[in-house]
């Protein structure tokens, strides 16, 4: 087969970039390794920024996250019980949106499909080669046949756990990472939320996040331990400690358990993002914990980036975006590292900390929600700085 973008992985950043190089005129195939329905049902993100609300509109793929997303213009924090309101619209006039990440990846397959453009899900065996070539080729099986994908360009889409990262040549990647001595313990329940905003939980017995996918639709997410086993976790016993990390702020009512699982907590970049034609984006280059509600939209940050690069390349015979992809990528996915490392050590609970660590993680959370300067700036963080 013969494509100009190669696109391996249909997540949120191959499915955005193969809409947005289909508006401009430039052809793509996207292999997946994951059927359709495993995509469309797994359940991950479910905050979209301010400036990606607005790109999926833009892009024709937001009628359904107009429809049933729910806008929220602020969040609360919590301090031992107390809830502090961070008013988004007073501070920075922005909202972000509540739709689950497996329903903006259904719009995105219903999109890509109505496009016309090819979505092979179920290969298996992907190998990318000649990455340094002009003519750099995705090497796969589907149905039970070899295939080869002849490009101009490959996007490695593919995960923290893909395959492109992982096939730059030994000494070109600059590793920088940090894990967690916790993870997060995340439920989907068919209960309400206890507030129709989001509630991020600092208690002595540790955090607790308070989010939800619709007013009858709550996910809910404890931190616990990094190693720790869902099996010794009763529906009991996580409702009961969702009931204390709310410190009696709201009441929580309890429903049917429609999920539960462990994320760990990493952050994590590689530099550069490209080498030769292959260029990461997503979760294949960096991983954030999710405290900050990144994930995603810096997912559809980097490929907003690539896509212009690319339609400059083809347009107007220019190099210069492909050449700093990278460089353009990293400045923004680093202030997303930063902001979710310090919303992460700010409100949870670390196993060798002190009690002048504990005091000056209540000074911190004092400071932002009674300083409009120190509220303003987690606020436009929060909301979503813009992509130049
Ligand atoms: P993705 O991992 O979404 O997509 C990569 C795709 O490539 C997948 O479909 C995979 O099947 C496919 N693939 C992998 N290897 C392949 C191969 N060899 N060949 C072909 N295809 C291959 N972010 C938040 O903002 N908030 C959250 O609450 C949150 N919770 C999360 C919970 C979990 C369990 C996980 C794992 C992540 C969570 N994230 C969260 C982060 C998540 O939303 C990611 O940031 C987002 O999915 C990134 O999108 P992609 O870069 O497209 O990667
Ligand atoms: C979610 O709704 O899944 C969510 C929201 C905010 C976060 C993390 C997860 O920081």
């Amino acid at each position: 087969m013969r494509t100009q973008v190669g696109i391996i992985g249909a997540g949120p950043a191959g499915l955005m970039l193969a809409r947005l190089l289909h508006l401009q005129g430039i052809s793509s195939i996207i292999v997946e390794n994951r059927s359709r329905d495993y995509i469309e049902n797994r359940i991950r993100a479910g905050l979209i920024e301010d400036w990606a609300a607005d790109l999926l509109i833009d892009v024709g793929v937001g009628e359904r996250m107009k429809a049933e997303g729910m806008l929220h213009w602020g969040i609360n924090i919590g301090i031992n019980g107390e809830l502090h309101r961070i008013d988004f619209k007073k501070l920075v006039d922005k909202r972000v949106t509540i739709f689950g990440q497996q329903e903006v990846v259904k719009d995105l397959v219903a999109r890509r499909l109505a496009d016309g453009g090819p979505l092979l899900f179920e290969v298996d065996g992907v190998s990318v080669h000649d990455m340094t070539s002009q003519r750099p080729k995705i090497r796969f099986t589907h149905e039970g046949r070899a295939q080869e994908i002849d490009c101009d360009f490959i996007a490695g889409c593919d995960g923290f756990h893909g395959i492109c990262r992982p096939s730059f040549p030994d000494g070109v990647l600059n590793v920088f990472e940090r894990d967690y001595p916790f993870g997060w313990l995340g439920i989907l329940t068919e209960s309400p939320p206890p507030d129709h905003e989001l509630i991020y939980s600092y208690t002595d017995r540790g955090f607790a996040l308070y989010t939800m996918r619709s007013p009858s639709i709550s996910r809910l997410y404890l931190q616990c331990d990094h190693d720790e086993d869902i099996e010794n976790w009763s529906d009991a016993r996580i409702w009961d400690e969702l009931h204390k990390r709310l410190g009696g702020a709201r009441k929580l009512q309890e429903g049917k358990m429609l999920q539960k699982g462990i994320t760990p907590m990493r952050s994590f970049v590689v530099e550069p993002m490209q080498h030769g034609r292959l260029y990461l984006a997503g979760d294949s280059a960096h991983i954030v914990p999710p405290t900050g509600a990144k994930g995603m939209n810096l997912a559809f940050a980097d490929v907003l980036v690539l896509s212009r690069a690319l339609d400059a390349f083809y347009k107007s015979k220019r190099n210069d975006g492909l050449e700093n992809y990278s460089a353009s990528c990293l400045r923004r996915v680093w202030y997303a590292q930063r902001f979710s490392w310090w919303m992460t050590q700010i409100l949870h609970r670390f196993p060798h900390e002190t009690a002048f660590d504990r005091r000056r993680q209540l000074s911190d959370l004092g400071y932002i929600t009674s300083s409009p300067a120190a509220s303003t700036m987690l606020a436009e963080q929060y909301v979503g700085l813009p992509v130049i």
